[in-house]
């Protein structure tokens, strides 16, 4: 019988290991039956904005924490496919940071380019995925949500690509029990008009408190309050912008830091990061891991080292996203074709202590972007990826970097080259501060 994969989650990472799979499969060569299961209504995992918050129309999960108005934080030209420029997709350049709907468009245009939407069962929820030694094969639970209805199949390779961004880590401070205003996590954010002509506590210090406090400066918040744990983001900040150690507790609406200061907020924004979760898996099964750039027990970042036939794409910290998953998706994909072999555990272990290494040495930002680019290299090297300018990429990450330290409000309004095509992308005719309208169409009309 033919070998069966199962995918679950068609976000980037599951796309991309569609389109691994695809893509062999037109070169020639004889590919396992592939089903991915997406338990949304459409493709694109995170890029899927939905008002929702909490639970969806059939009980599940919300997946998505992106809000209205949310651009990329990246350069597009450090996630651009090197067989799909976004030159392309638009029939001409455009700017280095778009809205969340042009990232979609061009997500979606991807899949159609690649002709993978068929494999896709959308509306089906994986709840059970189990391993049986005795037949070497996985056994799949899967709820079709529109249908009402179950099935359970069963595969010799599964692909998690369910995304780590999505399970909101949400701790308590005291004081919070009695707060009168808003206590929500960025999860939930669905825009920050609310918070207009308030002042906002954000506790966390990393990139979902850097965006959501430059949101609400966008969008006319009073004040933000940045409470870190471990160490201030250090930009230099709009007027109103501070940062304070970590919250000791809330009375009232008076916020308490260590260093003895208080201040008066009336909402606060838990920006504290999400959880690892994966309620579908079996304990054996089940990766434990936080948000770090090389995350354990995943040989080459993909492979589970206790069960060699389950692999994970996208469990990293991100620099880059939709290219790394690209590079993971068809290193996994030829090792599943049996055109990479694995080395035994000892082996594997061996190659993630080395790489741990490295990660844990880090310090600086530039290096983080080479290490993660190195990962992406050392992948790359073994598969037929379609060939680009890996570190022509990282330089743009860098240089990124370098506007974030000099203007945080402003790094949105440079322009980078496409390491695809080689084309300077154009400036968007107003600053990101002033460009209020998120659409596909008035960014598309804005470059008219
Ligand atoms: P996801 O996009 O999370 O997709 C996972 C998919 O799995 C989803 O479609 C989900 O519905 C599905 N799924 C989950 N559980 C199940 C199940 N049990 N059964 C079936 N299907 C399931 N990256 C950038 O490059 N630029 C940005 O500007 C950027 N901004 C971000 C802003 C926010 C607020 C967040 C949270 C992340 C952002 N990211 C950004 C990073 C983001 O992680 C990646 O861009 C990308 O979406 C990750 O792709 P993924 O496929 O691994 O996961
Ligand atoms: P991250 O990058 O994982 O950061 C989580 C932040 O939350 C980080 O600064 C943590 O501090 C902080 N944190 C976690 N737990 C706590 C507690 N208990 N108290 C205080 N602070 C805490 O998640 P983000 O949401 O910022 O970014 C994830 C993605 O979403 C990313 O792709 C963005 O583009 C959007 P620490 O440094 O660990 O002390």
């Amino acid at each position: 019988m033919k070998k069966r994969v199962a995918i679950i989650g068609a976000g980037p990472s599951g796309i991309a290991q569609l389109k691994a799979f695809e893509a062999a499969r037109r070169a020639g060569a004889e590919i396992p039956e592939i089903v991915c299961y997406e338990k949304q209504g459409d493709y694109g995992g995170l890029w899927n904005y939905t008002w929702r918050t909490g639970l969806d129309e059939h009980g599940e999960a919300v997946h998505s924490g992106m809000y209205r108005y949310l651009w990329s934080n990246g350069p597009k030209e450090c996630l651009e496919f090197p067989d799909y420029s976004f030159e392309a997709h638009f029939g001409r350049p455009i700017p280095s940071y778009a809205p969340r709907a042009v990232l979609l468009d061009y997500l979606k245009g991807c899949i159609a380019a690649s002709g993978i939407a068929g494999y896709i069962r959308l509306r089906h929820v994986v709840r059970g995925v189990s391993y049986d030694h005795a037949t070497a094969k996985f056994t799949l639970h899967v709820t079709h949500l529109a249908e009402d209805r179950s099935e359970v199949e069963q595969f010799d390779d599964v692909v998690v690509a369910t995304g780590h961004y999505s399970t909101p880590n949400v701790p308590g401070f005291p004081g919070f029990d009695s707060f009168p205003g808003r206590i929500l996590h960025s999860h939930d954010v669905r825009d920050v008009v609310e918070f207009a002509g308030q002042n906002v506590l954000l506790v966390g210090g990393s990139l979902s408190a850097e965006d959501i406090g430059m949101q609400c400066f966008k969008y006319g918040a009073a004040s933000v309050t940045f409470s870190y744990r471990t160490r201030p983001m250090g930009f230099k900040w709009p007027e109103g912008f501070e940062e304070k150690p970590l919250l000791t507790e809330l009375s009232g609406r008076t916020a308490h830091f260590p260093d003895g200061t208080t201040r008066e907020v009336d909402a606060v924004i838990l920006c504290t990061g999400y959880l690892h979760h994966f309620p579908f898996l079996s304990d054996a099964l089940r990766l434990r891991a936080r948000n770090r750039l090389y995350p354990g027990g995943l040989y080459k970042g993909i492979v589970s080292t206790s069960h060699p036939k389950l692999f994970y794409l996208g469990m990293q910290d991100q620099f880059y996203t939709f290219t790394m998953f690209d590079a993971q998706a068809w290193y996994a994909r030829d090792i599943m074709l049996g055109r990479i072999a694995l080395p035994d555990r000892a082996g594997m272990e061996a190659d993630i202590a080395a790489w741990t290494a490295r990660e844990e040495a880090l310090t600086e930002v530039p290096d983080m972007i080479d290490f993660q680019a190195d990962y992406m290299g050392d992948l790359l090297a073994a598969t037929d990826y379609p060939v680009f300018d890996l570190a022509a990429t990282a330089e743009t990450f860098k240089v990124w970097a370098q506007h974030r330290d000099a203007d945080i409000t402003t790094y949105r309004d440079h322009a980078h080259a496409s390491a695809v095509t080689g084309t300077m992308a154009p400036r968007h005719p107003l600053p990101w501060l002033d460009a209020r309208d998120d659409t596909l169409e008035a960014f598309v009309a804005a470059q008219a």
